[in-house]
């Protein structure tokens, strides 16, 4: 079996070795630039994150592409230029769980104050702040996917009050739900910590704007764990320098790396990380693609196959 691979950020010893081990039968090929269909061997399935299109475009042999990621918005951007075959995303393969430490962490770091703290502490200041009351500290998640319910589930056990939205309404237990267009301005109301772990899609698009954060509670907080291009990023700086939004933890950018004059550098509100709330795991994502492929090759569905026209 001949799967074409393309990764480039990460190293292709770990991938070729993980793969030799539980899939002896698959040779891994590493895409270069200028080859096609016509110029190279044919290929069963491929395994990509963020490949150039040419890299895809025109190929009609592959059964599958394996997206290295939840996220699928760097594939579908091509279209019809993909080939027509299922395009299948990583369904947790250990981010849930790094999801859950990140948002838990970020969230108990603004509840607990120990932003304040830390800003208290580089002035030699030593003052008791006034605690916050939980109960006015709802979560509110953007996204009750796979990765949005393993963070609502971590929340809970801390008794903070969950809420969540999503496209199609969900029942869960302990988080109070919403759904839809229609649903989005009384979750918004309630919440206190906004997290957005939605997929990137034309509806999901700018949906962190000035229109959406008015609908939050004065100081209300950001957690931005899904794309860059969810954030309207001048809409947020004026809403912080406001005082409408307390401040915001980001992981993602519209261009990444972050550039060095961006302004969110120096908005000592807003605390960054470089896209690693939830990395792609070797080992989880090496057993679940070669779970998948196995399962393929014996006709049997599989989970997380992408619906292009949803866009997720
Ligand atoms: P899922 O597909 O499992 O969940 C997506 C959720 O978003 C679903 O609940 C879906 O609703 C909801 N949704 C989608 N579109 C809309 C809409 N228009 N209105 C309301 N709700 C909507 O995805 P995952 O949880 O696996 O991943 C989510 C995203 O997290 C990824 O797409 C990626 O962008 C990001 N990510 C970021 C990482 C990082 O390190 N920063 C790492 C991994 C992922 P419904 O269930 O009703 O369809
Ligand atoms: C993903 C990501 O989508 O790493 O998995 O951002």
């Amino acid at each position: 079996m001949r799967i074409l691979f393309y990764s480039p950020d990460s190293e292709a010893e770990i991938w070729t070795k993980g793969f030799a081990e539980i899939m002896p039968e698959a040779h891994l090929h590493f895409w270069k630039e200028g080859e096609t269909l016509e110029n190279s061997e044919p290929a069963d399935y491929a395994i990509v994150w963020r490949p150039p299109i040419s890299m895809l475009q025109g190929r009609t042999d592959v059964r599958a592409i394996f997206n290295l990621g939840a996220g699928v918005d760097a594939l579908l951007k091509y279209g019809d230029s993909l080939p027509p075959a299922p395009i299948v995303r990583l369904d947790d393969a250990g981010m849930g769980v790094q999801m859950a430490e990140f948002v838990t962490h970020t969230v108990l770091r603004h509840y607990r104050r120990f932003d304040d703290y830390e800003e208290q502490a580089r002035n030699s200041q030593w003052q008791v702040l006034k605690p916050y009351d939980k109960a006015n500290f709802a979560v509110g998640i953007l996204g009750l996917g796979v990765l949005g319910r393993r963070i609502a589930q971590a929340l809970q056990h801390f008794d903070f009050p969950v809420r969540g939205w999503s496209h199609t309404m969900k029942d869960v237990p302990g988080v109070s739900c919403f759904a839809g267009k229609e649903g989005l301005d009384e979750f918004l109301s309630g919440t206190r910590v906004l997290v957005c772990v939605l997929p990137l899609t034309s509806e999901t698009s700018n949906m962190l704007c000035r229109a959406n954060f008015s609908k939050l509670p004065e100081g209300a907080y950001l957690i931005n764990v899904a794309r860059g291009a969810h954030l309207a990023e001048p809409d947020l700086l004026a809403m912080i320098k406001s005082g409408h939004i307390a401040g915001a933890t980001l992981d993602v950018f519209r261009n990444e790396p972050l550039p060095k004059q961006h302004p969110f550098w120096q908005e000592p509100r807003i605390t960054i990380t470089p896209h690693i709330a939830a990395l792609t795991l070797y080992n989880e994502s090496i057993r679940q693609i070669a779970g998948k492929i196995a399962a393929l090759e014996r006709g049997e569905p599989i989970a997380g196959v992408v619906d292009r026209e949803r866009g997720y």
